[in-house]
């Protein structure tokens, strides 16, 4: 504690580096400068008005787009303190603008949204904007502060007189320092929703200022979340299992049911952060079902046809669908994304809460026990008979079979190092790449379509699809459990599609198909997305290619009137050469390589969007179509 002794420019000076130091190396603090990064700005003082929530005092959230390039969220909570910090020697606005990591050093207690990432604080987006602007509403006053990339530029001072409280905060991220520099409505809308969701009782508003739309969401809890998810599913039984539990720090909340679908869903979070990776929470609700479902069967005499074996774990999650949402103070976050729990005492605490409550559940609810054990019961059995006809057979499964498919052009080179295999959209696609290609190296496998949509069936239908076969045969490095990267035939798995929303949606589509069935090959870097031109710009002999509209612009601007413009609306609109030239040349093309994090949030907005919601399938192709054209290199 020998800091409190130093004087205040001492002080002021040290805050000071600090953000300069966030301004020099961003990334430490936010991840990336590109749109991710840009986003984390918005999610970050979200966060805080968030936290202001769960504390039980702000019941309103307002998010709005400007229209100016800045955003600002307002939240009806206690208004951040304004009174003079006695050892900073500066107000509780200016401590939380300016001093890096404010929220540790002044532990708020309650259940901080704060993990990988978030949680840097109000102080890095201070450090990182153009400009950012301060209003709370606390003690009869209202109340002003203004900065600039990390300095204070109007102290707080009032301004006016008021009964309300709350907190105000706007801001515009520094064009210095981020590439992106639009806001995705998709990407906002979504994570309101989803907090909607997650902190029942607030009301979050979505207010667009440059069309006048606005948008409300407000929901009772993880039951409306699971019945949104399962839109459109028939349940085994209704209404779903639900429960809150609270102990000490640990507060945990569960909605479940089953379906008449075979796959498992477990949406997790942890402090309303999405645990993709799941983790020890899961891991807690996974072992309690598993013991109170068998517990429950053998009590009831149910297991004879198994023949003395018990269900596994596996059996009594087919057609599990579960949202679980557990806050606890500091939670230790592991894993390629930071998105896996790790606190070991999380396992505990759920393990014990879903098993005392499901065990009362099934007794309370004899039918749905039933639906529940039958279920498992099938799954059991015909894992069983599946296992049996593998080993009768032995023979080698269509997946690893030698047979290529019929559609692929396949390359000369044998080498995966240098092999490259083009996953084109359409037929007639397909012939223009089989004839611009180098024939020494790239592969060439046409696909129609419309793949099947990996969330909305079941494995074995995706299985039996003709277009995914395919592909699994083509790479030939396995699906699954069974699937190593160093076995795939290709070193570049590259999709090609047309730069429009049906482009959009069969890159999702196969991305997903990536991340549920070849998971290593996204981990290892072997994904990419080739990127076609959306222009061909013709002045007299020059001729450009060009792939964003911001480039057109310049181009406009640049060689002024009488310039030709081409869109391109589809790859088939391209002659060969022109294919070769823009998108397949490895001298001259671009190629995105599909990270793990644009993979999980491809699988996020299936598993939280789609299913078999066809409503909703035009607001998600138009959130993909944003998505996709913004992943990052
Ligand atoms: C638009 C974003 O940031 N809301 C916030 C509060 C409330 C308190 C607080 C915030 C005190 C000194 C750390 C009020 N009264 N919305 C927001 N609402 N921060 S941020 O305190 C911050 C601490 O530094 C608050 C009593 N305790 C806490």
């Amino acid at each position: 504690m020998a800091e409190v002794k130093t004087d205040y420019s001492a002080k002021a000076i040290k805050v000071l580096k600090g953000l300069e130091g966030v301004r020099r190396r961003p990334a430490m603090y936010i991840g990336d400068t590109g749109k991710r990064g840009f986003h984390h700005l918005l999610l970050e003082i979200l966060d805080n008005a968030v936290d202001e929530a769960l504390a039980g005092y702000a019941k309103n959230i307002t998010v709005r787009l400007h229209g100016d390039g800045s955003v600002s969220v307002e939240d009806d909570g206690r208004g951040i303190p304004t009174d003079v910090h006695p050892e900073l020697g500066i107000s509780g606005v200016e401590v939380v603008f300016t001093v890096l990591h404010a929220g540790g050093k002044f532990d708020r207690k309650a259940y901080q949204v704060s993990g990988g990432l978030h949680g840097v604080g109000a102080s890095v987006v201070n450090a990182l904007s153009e400009w950012t602007e301060v209003i709370v509403k606390r003690d009869g006053k209202v109340w002003k502060a203004r900065f600039s990339r990390g300095r204070v530029v109007e102290p707080l001072h009032p301004i006016g007189e008021t009964d309300e409280t709350g907190t105000l905060v706007r801001f515009k991220p520094d064009p210095e320092i981020f590439g992106h520099q639009e806001w995705d409505k998709g990407f906002i809308r979504t994570r309101l929703r989803e907090l909607s969701y997650l902190v029942p009782g607030v009301r979050f508003r979505f207010i667009d200022e440059s069309t006048g739309e606005e948008e409300v969401f407000e929901s009772g809890g993880l039951v409306d979340f699971l019945l949104y998810i399962d839109e459109g599913n028939v349940p085994l039984f209704s209404p779903p299992f639900h429960m809150k539990k609270r102990e000490g720090d640990y507060e945990l909340e569960l909605a479940l049911h089953y379906t008449e679908r075979d796959d498992e869903r477990i949406i997790s979070f942890v402090n309303t952060i999405q645990t993709t990776e799941g983790g020890t929470h899961v891991t807690g609700l996974r072992a309690a079902l598993t013991k109170v479902i068998n517990e429950y069967a053998q009590a009831h005499n149910m297991l004879r046809e198994l023949k003395g074996k018990t269900l596994s774990g596996e059996d009594v999650r087919e057609g599990l669908t579960a949202i679980l949402h557990l806050k606890l103070p500091e939670p230790q976050f592991e894993g390629q994304t930071k998105t896996k729990l790790g606190t070991s005492q999380a396992r505990t605490f759920v393990e014990s809460a879903v098993a005392k409550e499901f065990r009362r559940f099934l007794e309370e609810n004899p039918k749905a026990a039933q639906a529940i054990i039958q279920k498992a019961i099938l799954a059991a059995k015909s894992r069983a008979a599946a296992k049996k006809a593998r080993e009768l057979v032995k023979r080698k499964s269509f997946l690893e079979s030698d047979t290529l498919p019929g559609k692929l052009a396949d390359c000369i080179t044998k080498d995966p190092k240098e092999a490259e295999l083009f996953i084109v959209e359409g037929d007639s696609a397909g012939g223009s790449a089989k004839q611009a290609r180098d024939r020494r190296t790239q592969a060439i496998l046409p696909i129609r379509g419309k793949i099947r949509n990996v969330e909305k069936a079941e494995a074995v239908k995706v299985l039996s699809n003709a277009e995914v076969r395919a592909i699994i045969s083509a790479i030939g490095c396995g699906i699954k459990d069974e699937c190593d990267p160093s076995k795939s035939r290709y070193g570049k798995i590259i999709i090609m599609s047309d730069a429009d929303v049906d482009g959009a949606h069969i890159r999702t589509l196969l991305l997903t198909l990536f991340w549920r069935f070849m998971r290593p090959l996204v981990e290892e870097g072997y994904i990419y997305i080739a990127m076609p031109p959306l222009y061909r710009v013709k002045k007299g002999k020059r001729v450009k290619y060009l792939y964003s509209d911001e480039e057109l612009e310049q181009v406009k601007r640049e060689w002024g009137d009488k310039v030709e413009i081409q869109r391109y609306k589809g790859l088939g609109e391209m002659n060969p050469e022109q294919l070769w030239e823009t998108t397949m040349n490895p001298e001259t093309r671009t190629l995105k390589k599909v990270k793990v994090q644009d993979a999980v949030e491809a699988d996020h907005l299936f598993s939280i969007l789609m299913g078999k919601v066809v409503e909703r399938r035009r607001e998600f192709i138009e959130k993909n179509a944003q998505f996709v054209k913004n992943l990052d290199v």
